[in-house]
This record gives structure tokens, sequence and C-alpha cells, in this order.
């Protein structure tokens, strides 16, 4: 009998940042954060994993590279977590269950994207981690009980769990039992919102975000104002932005999310920088388009966001979506040659 599974979990992008933990070993940050789960298709992570009583050790394979699982560490303690969870949920109450959560387990997994560039691949990598595990498994867990497990991996692989919109509550228990996330509303809401991933630099980022985000939570003023006055409300007004599709107000606070970040990186002592000169000229095009649209009719059509790197996301409505990657192209060209994953430019010649 072979006891194997294949699942696959997208990169999220955050509209509202994770950046700080209050409990550095179970992974409670120090703020709720939002994100919006990129489709299936484009960034992600697919994991197998098989549990077979002849393995000898547990085993992870990243990328075709076989990676150590370090005894106490993020990734063994996930694993560890589910079969805990697999034993008290199917091996105890049913006497016929394999003994799984018994036997080694061997894990593969792939990113389709640059790993630890800036693009959530510990995210996508730990989300689907703890699916195919769940999977493996046959837990019979909703995804926000896995989200406990994932977000003990990195703490943004909680909200990759689940599509769409989806806010990671911060919680208030020292156990971390109330830091889990929650699904806001299902990418089937809002099927006209689309997310364009602009690569500045793929090369793996200099300070790592977990090292980063403690140096901040040590030394940053502005962080403390973040956490307490800003946040919350950001929260509470974002979501009601994703229910109503208020693009207008989703675009402003998230590109104030990633401008306030980006503040509190730089508040931190020493500096961390993530964007560079492309990513501050993307904010720059982004935010004349979107003045020319605001004496036109008042409101934004795009939102830009960046995370612990140079590249830059851009939301906005599908009927917007050419006419960017126009912009785009145009401010900054393309050393190799641009793809077109929509078929967009494919009438249109000359680009
Ligand atoms: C986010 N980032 O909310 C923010 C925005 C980066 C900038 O979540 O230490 O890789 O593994 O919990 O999850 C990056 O943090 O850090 C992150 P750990 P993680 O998406």
């Amino acid at each position: 009998m072979v006891f194997q599974a294949t699942t696959s979990a997208p990169v999220n992008i955050a509209c509202i940042k994770y950046w700080g933990k209050r409990d550095t070993t179970l992974i409670l940050p120090t703020n709720s954060s939002l994100s919006v789960t990129l489709d299936q298709d484009h960034l992600r992570s697919t994991t197998s994993s098989r549990a077979d009583p002849s393995f000898t050790s547990d085993r992870l394979w990243l990328n075709a590279k076989e990676e150590i699982i370090k005894d106490g560490g993020r990734m063994s303690t996930c694993i560890k977590e589910m079969k805990r969870l697999r034993k008290q949920l199917v091996e105890d109450t049913d006497p016929n269950a394999p003994k799984l959560s018994t036997y080694h387990v061997h894990i593969a997994s792939y990113n389709n994207f640059p790993t630890a560039a800036g693009l959530a691949s510990s995210a996508s990598g730990f989300a689907a981690l703890v699916s195919s595990l769940a999977a493996l498994y046959s837990l019979p867990c909703p995804p926000t009980t896995l989200s406990l497990i994932a977000r003990q991996g990195s703490g943004s692989a909680c909200r990759s769990l689940q599509g769409g919109f989806v806010a990671w509550e911060q919680g208030s228990q020292p156990t971390g039992l109330d830091s889990h996330a929650v699904q806001i509303a299902p990418e089937s809401h809002w099927p006209t919102l689309h997310a364009l991933i602009c690569v500045v630099n793929d090369a793996k980022k200099g300070t790592s975000s977990t090292s980063g985000m403690q140096r901040t939570v040590e030394t940053s003023p502005l962080l403390q104002h973040r956490i307490k006055n800003v946040v919350p409300q950001r929260m509470v007004d974002i979501s009601k932005a994703i229910l109503d599709k208020d693009f207008d107000a989703f675009a402003r606070i998230t590109m104030a999310d990633s401008n306030q970040f980006h503040a509190v990186a730089l508040d931190t002592t020493p500096p961390i920088f993530y964007m560079n000169d492309v990513s501050r000229a993307i904010i720059a095009v982004v935010e004349e388009y979107n003045r020319v649209w605001v004496e036109k009719t008042g409101k934004v059509k795009a939102a830009y966001t960046f995370d612990a790197g140079p590249n830059a996301v851009i939301y906005t409505e599908g009927e917007n979506v050419k006419e960017i990657i126009e912009i785009i192209v145009r401010f900054f060209p393309q050393q190799e040659t641009f793809k077109d994953p929509f078929g967009l430019f494919a009438n249109d010649g000359g680009l």
C-alpha cells in the first residue's frame, strides 16, 4: 500500500503587512494582516509527501536539493504537529486506520518561481507542505485549523491555505490558538481584481524577513505607533472595501500600508532597505497614473505594494490590465522577451 499525496498552494500578497512577532517560537505576530491569494495557475509551490514504514528518518527535498530538517526547527515542528493531528483525529478514533503517524515521511517540494526573492516562497512552501500532509493523513480539518500549523512554519504561510481574501487575526492567547487565518471573501467574490507581478530582481534578498522584522520590533518606535494606532482600523476598512468591491478604498489602503511597512523597515536600526531605484520609479509611475484618473473620476485605478524585496505587485481591475502593462513596459523596457501570458498584445505588434 502506498501512502502519498501531492498538493499545491499559491503565493499570497499582503495588502496589510505582517512585520514583527510577539512570540518568535510560536510565530505570533504583533499585528493582524490581510492578503490576496493568487490563483493556482501562476506562482505556486507543489509538494508531495509519502509515509512509509521502511523510511528511517523524515527527509525533505526543496527544488530537487535535499535540505536538512533541523531538530526543533520550523519544518520539524510542522511535521510533528501534523503527525500529532493524524494520531488524535484519525488513529485514536478509528482502530483500523493505518498508523501513519508512526512512519517517517519523505517530502519533495517545488516552486515554479524564484525562491526567497520577496515573492513569498516560504508562504506557499509551508502552506503546500501542510496541505500535502493533511491530504496524506486524511485529516478532517478546516483550513483555519491547518493555518495554526502553517503559521508555525512561516507566519505568512497561514494565509496561503485559502483562496481569495484572507485575514490573519493576530489573536491574544499566549498559546496562539486564536492566531489563525480566516477567509474574508472567496476569489469568486471579486473576479475582476488582478495582480501584476513586476519582477525587478529575482536574486535572493539581503536581509531575511525573519531577522529583519525582529530588528524592527527591537528598535523601531514607528512600529509601536503602527501596531496600536494604524493597523487595527486598516483591517476593518480594507475588509469593508473588499466586501463592497470598492477598488478606490482597497487601493489607497494597500499603497499606504506598503509605504508604512517600508517606513518601519527604514526606522529600524540599522535601517533595512528592500526597495531599490526601480521599485521607487514604479511607485512614481503608478502615482502619476492614478493622479490623472483622480483628476478625471476622483478614483485611483492601480495600487502598488512591495514586500521584503524590490519586486512590485500592482493590483488593478481587469479593464486596466492592458493599459498598465503597456505603461510598465514603456517605462521599464524588458531585457528579456516580454511574456504575454494572457495574449493581450497578440494583435498589437510592436511591443
Ligand atoms: C507579509 N512579509 O505580510 C509580509 C510583508 C514580508 C513583508 O510575511 O519569520 O516570511 O517566516 O514568519 O512569513 C514575510 O514574513 O516571516 C512576510 P516568518 P515571513 O506578507
